[in-house]
């Protein structure tokens, strides 16, 4: 039940990271999900990856639409700032209080149907923007919430849990995401915490359009024989292009790297991305070769993952359009109304 809080007792030797804080402080309410919905591991990675990073829960603000997935803010950072958008419009408000307050890690969490059906438009948009967002989508190819039926993301030849066969061709968000101009593109497994965590916290470090579609199976309408979004569909087509380590900037490098094949990819804010090679012939500084890869593993239906695309010196929405520092919420009388001198300076250039 929703609104039943999670007991507050913990055992006190609990590990604690640099903010003192457990895990038990980067916690939600207790799921409703489907026991074994997909998105119920994204949330655990999604927790695991906030309190790696020891960052204090008030500074994230998680914004989602409509569906199994967009519910799921609710189940973890309990502490942040949320809002449950119209669906399909997250994005829009996403972009809205990123551009009034920069000083927040926004989260940007959808489902397929959210992002590829109606909300299709706005998600162009927001990777085009650069809006600095790390933007998580649930994908289980239906609209689970609403009892299952296909949803954009549906392969054409897969089957509905009653037999019906996907005749529309697929959108390939990541594929869109590339296109429209997101600079960090991921694709993900939410089995595979392993892979999706580091993936997380890489995308919170990036300074711009940070996408990862994480395939989610719904265990409850597409985790059948014909799907190619059900556990075992995946287990046996996951081709993961790398693997990701994430460096904060404070922190020594302890793993031994010399055996080859491992790119670094430095961040804005010290941090470094270390990718191993899984695939030597990918390189994901490339967006033509990204797109080149994906579309050959998809003819093969092959799932590609791992950090597909990552542009090293990206720039967000805020450089684009050169905004004031200051979040709005924090702006005294003084800016706000800078008299009338001002004001005619403005109106004289605008003559
Ligand atoms: C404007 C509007 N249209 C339709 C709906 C009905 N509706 C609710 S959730 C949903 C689809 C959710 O699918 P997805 O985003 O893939 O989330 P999932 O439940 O699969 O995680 C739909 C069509 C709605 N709530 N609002
Ligand atoms: S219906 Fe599907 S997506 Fe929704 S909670 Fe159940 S398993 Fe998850
Ligand atoms: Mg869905």
């Amino acid at each position: 039940m929703t609104y039943l809080a999670k007991p507050k007792l913990h055992h006190p030797s609990l590990p604690k990271n640099k903010l003192g804080f457990t895990r038990r402080d980067y916690e939600g309410k207790v799921s409703t999900l489907c026991a074994g919905c997909g998105h119920d591991s994204i949330s655990a990675a999604l927790l695991e990856a906030f309190f790696e990073l020891a960052i204090e829960p008030h500074k994230v603000a998680k914004l989602s639409g409509i569906g199994c997935s967009s519910k799921t803010p609710d189940y973890f950072l309990g502490q942040s700032h949320g809002f449950n958008t119209v669906h399909g419009r997250m994005p829009s408000v996403l972009t809205g209080a990123n551009l009034a307050n920069r000083d927040l890690i926004y989260l940007g969490i959808s489902g397929d149907g959210d992002s590829a059906s109606i909300g299709i438009g706005q998600f162009a948009h927001v990777m085009r923007r650069g809006v600095n967002m790390t933007y998580i989508l649930e994908n289980n190819g239906v609209y689970g919430l609403t009892k299952g039926q296909f949803s954009a993301t549906a392969d054409a030849g897969s089957k509905s849990k009653r037999g019906a066969v996907n005749r529309d061709a697929a959108v390939d968000t990541v594929s869109l995401a590339l296109i429209m101009g997101a600079t960090f593109v991921a694709r993900s497994f939410s089995g595979d915490k392993k892979q999706l965590t580091p993936l997380i916290k890489a995308a919170i470090a990036h300074e711009g359009a940070a996408f990862i579609d994480v395939i989610s199976p719904c265990v409850a309408f597409n985790n059948h024989a014909g799907s190619t979004k059900s556990y075992e569909y995946i287990r046996e087509h996951n081709e993961a292009v790398n693997r990701l380590d994430f460096w904060p900037s404070r922190e020594a490098i302890t793993v031994d790297y010399s055996e080859g094949g491992v790119i670094e990819v430095p961040q804005h804010d010290g941090s470094i991305l270390k990718l191993r090679k899984l695939d030597a012939t990918y390189d994901p500084g490339s967006r033509v070769n990204a797109m080149t890869h994906i579309a050959h593993a998809a003819e093969k239906g092959e799932v590609l993952t791992g950090l597909l695309y990552v542009h090293p010196s990206a720039e967000d929405l805020h450089r684009h359009l050169n905004t004031y520092e200051v979040p709005f919420n924090r702006l005294g009388e003084k800016e706000l109304c800078p008299g009338t001198g001002v004001l005619e300076k403005i109106n004289a250039a605008l003559r």
